[in-house]
């Protein structure tokens, strides 16, 4: 009975009566409510602020520890050419203020290059290519450590220079081109000769020229054809150059036209100009017969020098040829020496507006292909790289005319990041097909890590100044991060809808993809658009005034 009077005398301090008949003691206990709600909030207010300072401070050591990384870089190639350029206005975004979230971006593609890399080194080493799931190398070109030497200049940009050393070792030590190996010209040329171009370029150590000059030297006979058009075939042991058998003896237009910004870049400096003389050759034959849309069919025959009835395109088999019309304007300084590039680009770019069309609903701009007469409603994802193309050569025509040639790059942009968006696992198909009503569809189902869109993001942000395209370039990047990577590299997808893996780490990723998306979140000082030009496997090469007259004139 006694318990039960205490238990109640004490719940009648929660009854609100209570307090009601003692005010003094409302009047306390509402100071103490204040009271302690103040002493939460602040609390609450100190840790926010707390986080907040904690994670501006992480974003500037982050920023200072880059810094380092860079200046380390500068400070120990004495020497060596700096990646950090001038840059004029041709890139209008500010280097003033580098921005904390670029910082941070550029570090987490840093990241995914460490990952390629050291699963590359741990699994493949020397071989050509990374077979992530099975954790082996392949020899897919031969045999020439065509990931190692494709990484080269990435490593550098990128300040990793242990990784770059050791890659370094193993060019000068047993890179070996004496292969009985039929190597295609067109492949052999951007990832070896341009890599190993690049990384002389960037480091000044002669073992890559050396190499360059050895593995192009191999390559040389490809040229020895009645109308000097290269056969595509070549074997780096015994030669006798030819070409595949599935074209009917015809040569191939991107293999046969891609092989000019390195082998001028490689008599440049060798001072030899046989390199320069066989590729500019092609050109000039290929322009005695320009045709007045400049579009060329992908097959061209090497002994008379004609074309054959095929399909017109900006993707797979046609797309760099465009690409290095307009590049060897630039590496020639735009000089009178180099004119005819820019005027046969001109006259291509007039075709590829006859190729534009748009879908319906949503009017999304793409680029047909063409055979005969009839235009196909189908476009690549290879030919993403033609936004970061007109954005580039737009700067060369009168104001109207560049405005004209950038919007519709922008406007490609936008249907090539769509290409990434419309499906579940947000990674391109390799092509599409636009039927009326339907906007976009995908073709071959499979995404092999390819650059082209994140090349034209990158040259957009350069040219444009605008961040949607970094904000682009970084969604596709956590798409990549999400389906592709793996603990032992990175892989492509059979299928862009279920995301099932694929066993292959492209070479061309860590020499592209994942340098273009770098540079997306670094100053544009840091290989300036106005001092190196990209090959089309992304080796940049350094532009060296070029004096006027064809050749010889280095
Ligand atoms: C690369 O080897 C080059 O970019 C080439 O011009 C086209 N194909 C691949 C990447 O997709």
């Amino acid at each position: 009975m006694a318990r039960s009077r205490s238990s109640a005398s004490r719940w009648r301090y929660v009854n609100p009566a209570y307090y009601l008949k003692r005010p003094k003691r409302l009047a306390l206990l509402l100071i103490l409510f204040v009271c302690a709600t103040l002493v939460v909030w602040d609390r609450q207010t100190l840790v926010r602020e707390h986080e907040e300072e904690v994670s501006k401070l992480n974003d500037e050591v982050t920023r200072l520890q880059s810094m380092l990384e860079e200046i380390k870089a500068a400070k120990s190639g004495a020497g060596k050419v700096n990646v950090i350029g001038k840059v004029s206005d041709a890139s209008r975004n500010s280097d003033v203020l580098d921005d904390p979230i670029d910082i941070q971006r550029r570090e987490k593609v840093k990241d995914a290059m460490i990952h390629a890399w050291s699963s590359y080194e741990k699994y493949a080493w020397g071989h050509d290519e990374l077979q992530p799931q099975s954790k082996n190398g392949v020899d897919s070109f031969g045999g020439l450590g065509a990931t190692l030497i494709d990484a080269l200049d990435t490593l550098y940009i990128m300040g990793l220079d242990e990784q770059f050393q050791r890659a370094r070792e193993w060019v000068a030590e047993s890179l070996d081109f004496n292969k009985n190996y039929d190597a295609s010209v067109f492949e052999t040329t951007i990832r070896v000769v341009g890599g190993l171009l690049s990384a002389y370029d960037l480091s000044g150590d002669k073992v890559f020229l050396e190499k360059a000059k050895d593995i192009a030297d191999r390559l040389l006979p490809a040229w020895d054809t009645p109308s000097g058009i290269p056969y595509n075939i070549i074997n780096l042991a015994h030669g006798n150059p030819h070409n595949p058998g599935w074209t009917g003896g015809d040569s191939i237009l991107a293999d046969s036209g891609t092989e000019q910004l390195e082998f001028i870049a490689l008599s440049q400096r060798t001072g030899d100009p046989k390199y320069q003389h066989k590729v500019e050759n092609v050109i000039l034959e290929l322009n005695k017969t320009f045709p007045s849309d400049g579009l060329l069919p992908i097959y061209i025959n090497p002994h008379r020098g004609t074309r054959s009835y095929s399909t017109i395109t900006f993707g797979a088999m046609g797309d760099s040829f465009y690409e290095y019309l307009l590049k060897v304007w630039i590496q020639g300084n735009k000089t009178t020496a180099v004119k005819h590039y820019r005027e046969m680009w001109e006259t291509s770019m007039k075709g590829l507006l006859s190729l534009v069309r748009r879908t319906t609903p949503s009017s999304f701009a793409y680029l047909c292909e063409k055979i005969g007469n009839s235009l196909i409603d189908k476009m690549d994802e290879l030919a993403c790289f033609a936004p970061g193309m007109l954005a580039l050569g737009s700067s060369g025509y009168a104001p109207d005319e560049a405005e004209r040639f950038l919007s519709l790059a922008e406007e490609l942009a936008w249907t090539c990041y769509n290409f990434y968006q419309s499906t579940p696992t947000k990674l391109a198909g390799e092509n599409y097909f636009f039927n009326s009503g339907q906007d976009m569809s995908v073709g071959t189902s499979w995404n092999i890590l390819r650059p082209e869109t994140v090349e034209s993001l990158f040259y957009l942000w350069r040219l444009t100044g605008n961040k949607t395209y970094q904000e682009w370039g970084w969604n596709i990047f956590q798409a990549f991060e999400k389906n592709s990577r793996i603990e032992t590299g990175y892989v492509g997808l059979k299928d862009v809808s279920t995301g099932i893996k694929d066993n292959m780490m492209q070479s061309f990723f860590l020499a592209e993809t994942l340098k273009y998306l770098y540079l997306l979140f670094s100053p544009s000082s840091v290989i300036s658009l106005d001092e190196w030009v990209f090959n089309t496997e992304a080796h940049p090469i350094k532009i060296i005034p070029r004096k006027e007259g064809r050749f010889h004139d280095n």
